[in-house]
Order: C-alpha cells, then sequence, then structure tokens
C-alpha cells in the first residue's frame, strides 16, 4: 500500500467542491487516512513548494494557496500516487482530459483546484511536512477492502 498527500487547494473550498473532490476519491476505493482544514501559513507553502523556488510563479503560488483554508488528505491505496495523479488530471485545467478532476471541474492553470504528490519520494517529503504528527494520521482497515481489491491477488492474504 502507498501514500499520497493530496490538497484541496483555496479554489476548491472557496468554490464548494471539497465534498464533490472527496467523494471522487472515496468512491474510487482510496482509504482516507488523514484530514485537516486550515489557513496554512506561507512558510509551509514555501517548503511545499521548494522545487519550484526559483521560478517566476513562484511567489503568487504561495500567495494563492496561503490566501484561504486548504483541506489537506492523506489517502492510501495501492498504486495511490499513480492513481491519484491520473484522477487530477494535467496541471492546465484548460487541457486536461474529461472525466479527470481538473478536467470536469476547472477552467484554470493556477486555480486548478487540486495538488496530488508526484512520486514516492515527493509523497514521504509532503507527507512529512502535512502530516508531521503521526498521531493526525489514523491506521485503520475499512470493511470494504476485501471487496474493493481481490484478496489472494491484491492484498496477499
Ligand atoms: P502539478 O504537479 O500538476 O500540481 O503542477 P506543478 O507541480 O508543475 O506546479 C505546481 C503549481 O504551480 C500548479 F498547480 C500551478 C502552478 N503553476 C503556475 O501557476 N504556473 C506555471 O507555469 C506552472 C505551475
Amino acid at each position: 500500500m502507498e501514500r499520497s498527500l493530496v490538497l484541496l487547494k483555496p479554489d476548491a473550498v472557496q468554490r464548494g467542491l471539497v465534498g464533490t473532490i472527496l467523494a471522487r476519491f472515496e468512491a474510487k476505493g482510496l482509504k482516507l487516512v488523514g484530514m485537516k482544514m486550515r489557513t496554512f501559513p506561507a512558510s509551509l507553502l514555501e517548503q511545499h513548494y521548494e522545487v519550484h523556488k526559483a521560478r517566476p510563479f513562484f511567489k503568487g503560488l504561495v500567495e494563492f494557496m496561503s490566501s484561504g483554508p486548504v483541506v489537506a488528505l492523506a489517502l492510501e491505496g495501492k498504486d495511490a500516487i499513480a492513481v491519484i495523479r491520473s484522477m487530477v488530471g494535467k496541471t492546465n485545467s484548460r487541457e486536461a482530459a474529461p472525466g479527470t478532476i481538473r478536467g470536469d471541474l476547472g477552467m484554470s492553470f493556477s486555480n486548478n483546484l487540486v495538488h496530488a504528490s508526484d512520486g514516492a519520494d515527493t509523497a514521504k517529503f509532503e507527507l512529512g511536512l502535512w502530516f508531521a504528527d503521526q498521531a493526525e494520521l489514523s491506521n485503520w482497515t475499512p470493511v470494504s477492502e476485501p471487496w474493493v481489491y481481490n484478496v489472494a491477488e491484491e492484498l496477499g492474504r
């Protein structure tokens, strides 16, 4: 099982799309293991987007992401990182394929509703940053798990 960090950005919260987006992840079969909502400090966003520090859009991106409440999610599943990235779609919502979150719900490049970890190393770094306290993460077994996955083939039980 893999874990990924997902952020529902200020535009998702302002547009009342938190439930709609979360429902897609739940319906897919991803397990919610962490969730919190807050207006996070710019200092956290600067660390989160450190790789983009030298880019011209960095300042605006940090300002946008710290401008209002964000919902941070930790989601778990088999190949969760790649599965979630495919559900989110291309960065520019206008180019994102129909059926993806950005493709179905957005029209903007920068106000693109969601962030999702893009690889194993990034996920580890981002989960450590946003859910530094392990007590904020829930280890639990959904009753649906043996129906979401094939027990012998995918859960190895
Ligand atoms: P993504 O992985 O799809 O979230 O996109 P990136 O990590 O490449 O970029 C992070 C965020 O910066 C994007 F969600 C939107 C914003 N961005 C811009 O505003 N302008 C750019 O040229 C590139 C990214």
